[in-house]
């Protein structure tokens, strides 16, 4: 008699495309910071969707939003108008201290509605000759998986296979501000930066950095676009992680987190003048900005507008990486980056028994055994993302798993943070 858990997984390897390689769990159910799997095993989430979850499964406001709108009316598609989308647009601009916004559906569209608004910006704004706009992008990017999109990554595994690429891009080092200047030039039109690099490790770039390509490329009069698609909306402790150095970028792209973890929801956020290079009919989407995207990504600026969350993500955040940490002086983690409730940890793989280059998997294997969900990025490191709305002993309870599943209890501490003693199972519910 195979388990519930054993028919999903074996349908889903029978009649899906291999394009992943999940732990070997199957969630059916979720509150909070919390999933429940097809046979009542509870998880704590510390990937949060990939920051999509930053408001937690279900959170109740966001689920009314949603439940409100649903009943009422869900796409109209942008042939006409609908009640929501003006509130959506205006509300979402004031968050973000601009005037404009065009809404797409995943953060990949509005990466490339950025690449499109960009060029069309430098052919009519600029003045760059047509068919000659430059792009900057920097080595170790994650901007998504389109063909253009990964046309510029660095990537090997990203681009295998999917050429022929699309030209107009040119690769800087991440953090590097002489080799950004040196590639700007007059055909340039746009720098397109994570603020914190995600999937390549939670790579936080050097202080200067973000304020340094923002004097540069206000200099040279270049757009700064920044992808804040996962590391916007709380995820650092401030609304967008640009904050981190008093920069407003040009651009920001907006995604996973607008959509509260329900539906997707993006966006290209900007002024008139740039968002004013589009005429009706140059670029669109069938649900981009429909009803109940607006609905959801209205409560989720309403949300942010106390900073309720970005404190939490704050406060939080400074307990996981004081725990993370002492991980690091037990010699179980190598190196830990990151800001607010995001962290990449780089794990010694001598402490999961795994082979270089195998220790992030490993260590998300282990953890599963232990009630907690995370990911790898790549290699030996391990992404930790919880959702905002986690509470204090269940960040603790996640951060002693992850000791344990290191092997590696702190001196003297019955584990990170002094949170639950080495409980198997999580909290009650
Ligand atoms: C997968 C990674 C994270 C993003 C940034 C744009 C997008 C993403 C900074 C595109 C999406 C997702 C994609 C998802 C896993 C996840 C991911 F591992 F792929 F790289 F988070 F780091 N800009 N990131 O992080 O947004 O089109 O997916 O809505 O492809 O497996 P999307």
């Amino acid at each position: 008699m195979t388990s519930p858990s054993d028919r999903a997984i074996a349908a889903a390897e029978a009649h899906s495309a291999h394009n992943y390689h999940p732990l070997p769990v199957v969630v059916a159910a979720a509150e909070g910071a919390w999933m429940t799997d097809v046979d009542g095993r509870r998880y704590l989430d510390m990937l949060a969707g990939y920051s999509a979850l930053n408001f937690g499964h279900g959170n109740p406001r966001l689920v009314r939003a949603a439940e409100e709108q649903l009943r009422r009316l869900t796409l109209t598609s942008r042939a006409f108008h609908h009640d929501r989308f003006g509130d959506f647009c205006e509300q979402l601009a004031a968050l973000c201290g601009m005037e404009a916004v065009l809404p797409m559906n995943t953060g990949s569209e509005a990466v490339e509605t950025a690449v499109k608004t960009a060029r069309k910006w430098g052919y009519q704004v600029k003045g760059v000759p047509a068919g000659e706009a430059r792009i900057v992008v920097a080595e170790g990017n994650f901007h998504g998986r389109t063909t253009t999109i990964v046309s510029f990554s660095t990537d090997p595994e990203a681009r295998a296979g999917f050429d022929p690429f699309t030209p107009g891009f040119v690769t800087v080092p991440y953090g590097d501000l002489a080799a950004m200047e040196a590639a700007v030039d007059d055909r340039t039109v746009a720098v397109l930066l994570e603020p914190i690099q995600g999937e390549a490790g939670v790579l936080v770039p050097p202080p200067g950095y973000l304020a340094g390509v923002r004097e540069l490329t206000r200099r040279r009069n270049v757009l700064f676009v920044a992808d804040e698609i996962q590391s916007g909306l709380g995820r650092t402790g401030a609304t967008f992680a640009c904050e981190q150095e008093d920069v407003v970028p040009d651009v920001y792209l907006l995604g996973k987190a607008l959509g509260g973890g329900i539906v997707p929801v993006s966006a290209v956020v900007s002024s008139r003048e740039v968002l004013g290079v589009f005429r009706p009919g140059e670029h669109g989407s069938t649900f981009g900005g429909n009803p109940l995207a607006c609905a959801v990504g209205l409560e989720v600026v309403a949300l942010l507008r106390t900073g309720e969350y970005q404190e939490r993500a704050r406060v939080l955040g400074e307990r996981m990486h004081a725990a993370l940490a002492r991980l690091t002086s037990a010699g179980a983690v190598t190196a830990v980056r990151g800001r607010g409730l995001w962290a990449g940890v780089d794990v010694a793989p001598a402490a999961v028994g795994a082979a270089p280059g195998t220790a992030g998997r490993r260590l998300c294997e282990l953890l599963v055994e232990r009630g907690v969900l995370a990911k790898d990025t790549h290699g030996d490191t391990v992404r930790l993302a919880p959702p905002l709305v986690v509470e204090e002993a269940d960040l603790d309870f996640g951060l002693a798993r992850i000791a344990e599943a290191l092997g590696a209890a702190a001196p003297g501490g019955r584990g990170p943070g002094d949170g639950p003693g080495p409980a198997q199972q999580p909290p009650a519910g």
